[in-house]
């Protein structure tokens, strides 16, 4: 086994929406790996928000405004990133909302909304670097997830449909561009302690714990929400040579939720 293939040295990685949350921790990590790092975010001071962050860390990111859902924007978005920092190697399709409504008071337009961001976005961002990976000879695709990838719960319709979506989405390109030597796989994150999760983990007025962060602990083998750092190593591991032969799998790194059935009742 030669430790170097775990390494990302001279490769470039794009992972959409990364100024914040989970796609700047695996940005990070990225970096460590050795990678030049590429974001995407929806508004100017959002790119600035997070080109400071990365500053902070050492990084130096080059960031673009780039609504994902938007195909043209992609498109002009990847003819930018070839032309000032090369071919993309690394697709992480990070960039995700969600929309905690139950299903008979959502809007057709608010399930939409997710589902273009979290499902249609994917599917353009992928379109649109995948001739460039081709043409290189290899390319890795990182999807992200969710543990909503498998399971339902009340208010979640859209970002379940949405997610579970993705995974099929991941499979499907795993089909048809494997033979290109473009490996895409999934990354399925528990709960995770990001501001997509605040509101679930919000404070009770009283001081105590939210009934949800209190769920989510006693489902959870690990006993703990995730931090977007449990998250680099899987996402390292699949953006590697060290995974050439790992091809449309979904790895859940959950701290065990979707092993467990749930504490019995005492
Ligand atoms: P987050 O904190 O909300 O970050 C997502 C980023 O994507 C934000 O910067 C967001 O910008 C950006 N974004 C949203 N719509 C976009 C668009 N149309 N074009 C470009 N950028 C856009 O979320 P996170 O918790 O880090 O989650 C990152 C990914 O992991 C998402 O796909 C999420 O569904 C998934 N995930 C999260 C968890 C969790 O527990 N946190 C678990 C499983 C999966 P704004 O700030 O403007 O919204
Ligand atoms: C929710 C959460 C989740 C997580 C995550 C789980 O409301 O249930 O926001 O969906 O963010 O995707 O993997």
């Amino acid at each position: 086994m030669n430790m170097k293939d775990f390494s990302l040295e001279g490769k470039i990685a794009w992972i959409t929406g990364a100024s914040y949350g989970i796609g700047f921790a695996i940005a990070e990590a990225y970096h460590a790996a050795g990678a030049t790092i590429v974001f995407n975010d929806i508004n100017q001071e959002l790119v600035d928000r997070g080109l400071k962050a990365y500053e902070e860390k050492g990084i130096k990111a080059h960031g673009y405004v780039c609504d994902v859902t938007n195909e043209d924007a992609v498109i002009e978005t990847v003819k930018k990133i070839n032309a000032d920092v090369g071919v993309i190697d690394i697709l992480v399709n990070n960039a995700g909302i969600i929309r905690r409504i139950p299903m008979l008071e959502m809007s057709a337009a608010d399930f939409r909304k997710v589902i273009d961001v979290d499902l249609n976005a994917p599917f353009i961002v992928s379109k649109a670097v995948l001739p460039g990976m081709i043409k290189k000879g290899h390319g890795k695709i990182i999807n992200i997830c969710s543990m909503m990838s498998e399971l339902g719960r009340e208010t979640v319709s859209a970002y379940a449909a949405a997610k579970g979506g993705l995974k099929m989405l991941t499979r499907n390109i795993c089909s048809e561009y494997g033979g290109a030597n473009i490996q895409c796989n999934g990354i399925g994150p528990g709960y995770i302690a990001t501001p997509q999760t605040a509101p679930l983990r919000e404070r009770q007025p009283d001081g105590s714990r939210h009934p949800f962060d209190q769920f989510i602990v006693s489902k959870t083998p690990a006993a703990r929400w995730g931090n977007p750092e449990d998250l680099q190593g899987p996402a390292v591991f699949l953006a590697s040579d060290a995974s050439n032969f790992v091809n449309g799998h979904i790895l859940y790194v959950d701290g065990g939720i979707l092993a467990y059935i749930g504490k019995q009742p005492s």
